[in-house]
């Protein structure tokens, strides 16, 4: 298995998030990757550095090319003000800044500052690079630890501490080699992930996580959320409730990969949250470390070029352990 990681993430350091109008612990740290990395070494696994660089135009495949170029362009520490509140101004070319943070933002939580394009790159260029390895078939499983998450950046919109969607911009590159499917086993929906190949037939996205109802990002995640024209029947949500156990998470895992068999994919993109952990900072779903490795060995046995993508996990004592033992479903 190739694992790439990257110390650049190190200068993306959220200072907190606003919640209910106070400012809350941002549980987004870079503390998060390095527990991972230790672990991983501790466990025997090899880490190298990516050498490759996500094209722009990839990126810009994936989101809209003006948003693209709004986080390239931003320079201060910020949070948005203020929502689109309705479609007078869609089709105007907004000048203040602060217009457009909040046109390209649907939260609170993922601040932007001067090197979120520098970080956010380097975190899709993990996943990026090893996807060439997988279409080319120089691995067959591969790791990236990236930082910041991505599951969910929608074409045109940074939230959930995500700004650049790197699951997507995998799948993207994978879906020019054979058909796709994206699994996302985060506790949160893959919102971003949805979103990007919702009118898609070559992308199967599927994700099980906490009911919106009950859990953020609230407006998306539903079972009716199907997919439209190409992509109909293209997109599969899960919602599960409080609780979730092991054994509740594996009957639904085993429907889940029947979907996904049926798309007859020929690449698989895992977007791995351990914040399904029942001792994560969430404390949504009641996980234990152990299942992690039967959770894998299970996606193992559809057999298919696989690359593996972080998303989430937030109990940073506890992530390394996690990971490793997902990755050991793996090997
Ligand atoms: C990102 B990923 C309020 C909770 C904030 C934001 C969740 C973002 C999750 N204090 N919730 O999917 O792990
Ligand atoms: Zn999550």
């Amino acid at each position: 298995m190739k694992i790439l990681y990257s110390q650049k993430h190190l200068s993306h350091v959220p200072h907190y998030e606003i919640f209910d109008g106070h400012q809350d612990h941002h549980a987004e740290a870079p503390s998060r990757v390095e527990n991972i990395k230790k672990s991983l070494i501790a466990n025997g696994f090899k880490i190298s550095n990516p050498i490759k660089t996500t094209p722009l135009y990839l990126i810009k495949v994936v989101h809209d090319k003006d948003y693209v170029d709004f986080i390239k362009n931003w320079s201060v520490y910020s949070y948005p003000s203020v929502f689109p509140y309705n479609d007078l101004s869609k089709n105007r070319r907004l000048t203040n800044p602060l217009a457009n943070l909040g046109k390209y933002s649907f939260d609170l939580y993922t601040p932007m500052h001067q090197n979120v394009f520098e970080v956010a790159l380097e975190s899709s260029s993990l996943a990026y690079d090893l996807a060439t390895d997988v279409a080319k078939q120089r691995i067959k499983v591969g790791y990236a630890l990236c930082r910041p998450p991505g599951h969910h950046a929608e074409i045109a919109k940074m939230g959930g501490y995500c700004y650049f969607n790197n699951t997507a911009i995998a799948a993207q590159y994978l879906s020019g080699y054979g058909k796709v499917a994206v699994l996302d086993v985060d506790f949160h929906h893959g919102n971003g992930t949805q979103n990007i190949f919702y009118g898609r037939g070559d992308v199967l996205t599927v994700s099980i996580h906490a009911d919106p109802n009950w859990k953020f990002p609230f407006y998306t995640g539903f079972k009716e959320e199907i997919g439209v024209g190409n992509g109909r029947k293209k997109n599969i949500n899960y919602p599960m409730p409080k609780g979730t156990t092991d054994n509740q998470y594996q009957k639904t895992l085993e429907k889940a990969l029947v979907k996904i068999t049926d798309h007859r994919p020929e690449y698989l993109v895992v977007a791995l949250g351990l914040d399904t952990h029942r001792d994560d900072f969430f404390f949504g779903f009641k996980l234990t470390t152990k299942y992690y490795t039967k959770m894998a060995k299970t996606i193992n046995s559809l057999d298919l070029p696989t690359l593996i993508v972080q998303e989430g996990g937030y109990n940073t004592k506890l992530l390394g352990d996690n990971v490793v033992s997902f990755l050991n479903g793996f090997i």
